[in-house]
């Protein structure tokens, strides 16, 4: 069984994680526009991920007897400045779930709820390589300052990541 108090935590992380798939959908189609499909190739493939990620926790919900509920999505931002901008507003998304995460799991503690506890260590560790992958693309497209050969070689680079 879970409290009522969890389970809205849990249920508010469920609109977080298929937001976090809207903007980078939203992302995808912004590098489609620019005909960067290697960049639209990986933003789609992050999308989906995310989608598996409020599948866990609509999962966790269920095995333990809760209730899940959906809340209105919102529209995400169309458009950015440069993929540098694109891939630094990923990161500060990224950095904002981990601390709704941290907040979710300080919540499991102070509702002595031990399985949602270890459920949330997955994305704890989750959170850290998502934020040191979104890093290092930021990293790299500051590096080139938007040299169309740079930019070729990170399109190609980011096209081949592996569909999880
Ligand atoms: Fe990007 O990790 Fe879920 O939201």
């Amino acid at each position: 069984m879970i409290n009522d108090k969890l389970q809205s935590a849990l249920n508010g992380q469920i609109n977080e994680e298929i937001f976090s798939a809207y903007l980078y959908l939203s992302m995808a189609a912004y590098f489609q526009s620019l005909n960067l499909n290697g960049f639209a190739a990986w933003m789609k493939a992050q999308a989906r991920e995310e989608m598996s990620h409020a599948m866990k926790f609509y999962g966790f919900i269920n095995e333990m007897e809760g209730r899940v509920t959906l809340k209105a999505v919102q529209e995400p931002q169309k458009e950015w400045k440069s993929p540098l901008d694109a891939f630094n507003a990923a990161l500060q998304h990224e950095r904002h779930i981990s601390g709704r995460i941290n907040d979710l799991y300080r919540l499991a503690m102070a509702e002595s709820c031990y399985p949602m506890q270890i459920m949330l260590q997955w994305f704890i560790k989750e959170q850290v390589e998502e934020e040191a992958t979104a890093s290092a693309i930021v990293h790299q497209l500051g590096q080139i300052h938007d040299s169309p050969q740079g930019l070729w070689l990170i399109d190609r680079e980011l096209g081949a990541r592996k569909s999880d």
